[in-house]
């Protein structure tokens, strides 16, 4: 059932993950941006939690038009966080704690501030011009239709200086200060490829891809349809080279070392994903899927979602993964709101309940979870009261292309259920000013529930989120059942409850809402239970208070 191919499991698939969003985490010099050093005090309270590898978001030089994910030097450390030494001393203190950290490749795209791309602006003939994707402008506009993420189209004219007037566009995916690189020349691969030996052969364990599967584009670059233009992911994502260069990157660069890779698969299905993780393929360990973080969200909109809908997407990657796959299990990132005030219940009675129910879920599926800063302490989304109040780019790019047709009440509604910023907010150390994140001013506002919520207060409590979520890493790192063990959805239908079977031992069931829950076991089945968790079992039926979870023993 669980056959894997290559005879010796990979560590990644028994490593339990956790991001750290280095602005975010904890600032040591008081400028009110995370820093390196910060982490590195840190490291005993991870260690404590019990986490594997940290991937860490960009800590690369920048001039931080996207928080990092803009890049301007691959080799150097961003002035804000530190230096390299400091780098160097938090990567030795991970290994002394026997946690790995994989970085995050942003490559894809560069900073406009890259010295390849000033370079490249240069002129048609400078020597770094095909580094980036250059076209002729049509009809006095842009070269094709692409829309960019954070608003306006996805090229930029370029006048160029001086007598080097070039009067072509580049190409940008994202903001216009992140031009896409031009992985078709070869010495741009070539690049890629240096730089990753570069914190590599330094004793990083791998990478997690920036929108890897962006770096092939579509040939000839035609206009998007109508129906593209509203999701171009699905376009950007589909090129026809990608396989190609990530089986090229395997050979050149991962296949010398001992490596873990997960790709952010934005634009990309399950049944695609399947070919990008399949081990027999040699391009990808992991993928990180969008299906279920953006199953109520189109475009800035925020729709609604179902516990139904939602277990039918676990079983539907679950299945996509195949027997040569591995899929990672994760319900937030610096990308999306908070977990428990997207899928769970951030009022103050119930933050605490809810977010140990999704804690569980993310810890109890099949795949290697990924815990989101804050997650672990069950932090929430952000009570932004003006669009003024965000810092994201992608609130004020989308606001500029709807304004016209669209109320600043709703948007900000919108921005507010689910805008990047929420789950970018300061990490919560303490009751006390700033939630202990800064001396100083924080670069982006600390939630003012650190009162209530925050890791100095959990750590002294037994029941609290942090001491569950850490409970529950101890038990699926002593469970093969939870590592190793399949996974089925005993009641797809239910409306309110998700209860699943892993492996051949364990049953674990979550109520997801307010009201008790009363569950018929399956007739077939011999538990022990209430072993772990807040339910009790009455004759043939499993009860779940309001936000109560089990983990129960079945008998053979
Ligand atoms: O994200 C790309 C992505 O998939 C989206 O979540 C993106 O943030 C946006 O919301 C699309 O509508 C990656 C990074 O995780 C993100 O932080 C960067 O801003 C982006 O790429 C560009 O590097």
């Amino acid at each position: 059932m669980n056959a894997d191919p290559i005879a010796q499991r990979p560590w990644w698939k028994d490593a339990v993950v956790y991001q750290i969003y280095p602005r975010s985490f904890l600032d040591t010099d008081g400028d009110g941006v995370g820093d390196l050093p910060g982490i590195t005090a840190r490291l005993d309270y991870l260690q404590a939690l019990g986490v594997d590898v940290v991937w860490l978001s960009p800590h690369f030089d920048s001039p931080n038009a996207d928080n990092g994910y803009d890049i301007r030097d691959y080799r150097k450390v961003m002035a804000q966080f530190g230096t390299m030494a400091d780098f160097d001393a938090m990567l030795a203190g991970m290994t002394a704690r026997g946690i790995r950290l994989i970085i995050d490749l942003v490559v894809n795209h560069s900073s406009d501030e890259h010295a390849w791309f000033v370079e490249s602006r240069k002129g048609r003939d400078n020597p770094y011009r095909d580094y980036y994707i250059w076209r002729d402008g049509k009809e006095g506009g842009p070269p094709n239709n692409y829309g960019a993420f954070f608003g306006g189209p996805a090229w930029t004219f370029d006048p160029g200086e001086g007598d080097e007037a070039s009067g072509q566009y580049y190409l940008h995916y994202f903001a216009a200060k992140q031009p896409d690189l031009n992985w078709e020349n070869p010495k741009v691969r070539g690049e890629v490829y240096d730089l990753m030996r570069f914190w590599l052969d330094k004793g990083v364990s791998g990478f997690r891809m920036d929108v890897i599967p962006f770096i092939s584009k579509q040939p000839g670059l035609p206009d998007l349809t109508p129906r593209e233009r509203r999701a171009p992911q699905f376009v950007y994502a589909a090129g026809p080279r990608l396989h190609e260069y990530l089986r090229e990157m395997r050979r050149e660069v991962l296949d010398h070392y001992d490596t873990m890779t997960v790709g952010e698969a934005f634009g990309v299905r399950p049944d695609q994903a399947r070919d990008l993780i399949d081990s027999r393929r040699r391009e990808l360990d992991l993928v990180i899927n969008f299906d279920i973080v953006r199953m109520d969200i189109d475009g800035w909109r925020k729709t609604s979602w179902t516990l139904p809908r939602l277990k039918a997407l676990y079983t539907e990657l679950d299945q996509a993964a195949g027997p040569f796959g591995w899929n990672t299990q994760f319900l937030s990132n610096h990308d999306n709101p908070r977990s428990v005030s997207h899928f769970g219940d951030d009022d103050p009675d119930w933050v605490e309940q809810s977010a140990k129910v999704l804690n569980t879920l993310i810890l109890t599926q099949r795949g290697t979870p990924f815990l989101y800063q804050g997650e672990e302490l069950g932090m929430t989304n952000y009570p932004f009261a003006t669009l003024d109040d965000f810092d994201d780019l992608e609130v004020a790019g989308r606001w500029r292309d709807v304004k016209h047709r669209v109320s600043e009440e709703e948007y900000l509604a919108n921005a507010r259920a689910m805008g990047r910023d929420n789950s970018r907010t300061p990490m919560q150390w303490t009751s006390g000013p700033n939630g202990g994140f800064t001396t100083g001013k924080p670069w982006l506002a600390v939630n003012p529930n650190t009162a209530a919520i925050n890791a100095e207060d959990e750590a002294a409590r037994p029941d609290s989120v942090l001491a569950h979520t850490r409970a529950l890493i101890a038990f699926r790192r002593g469970s093969t059942d939870l590592k190793e063990g399949d996974y089925r959805d005993l009641d797809p239908e239910h409306p309110r409850v998700f209860a699943y079977r892993r492996g051949a031992g364990l049953l674990v069931a979550l109520n997801f809402g307010r009201e008790t829950a009363r569950w018929p076991l399956p007739e077939d089945l011999a538990v022990d239970g209430p072993a772990f968790g807040t339910a009790e079992i009455d004759g043939r039926d499993l009860v779940l208070p309001g936000w109560g979870w089990a983990i129960l023993r079945v008998r053979p």
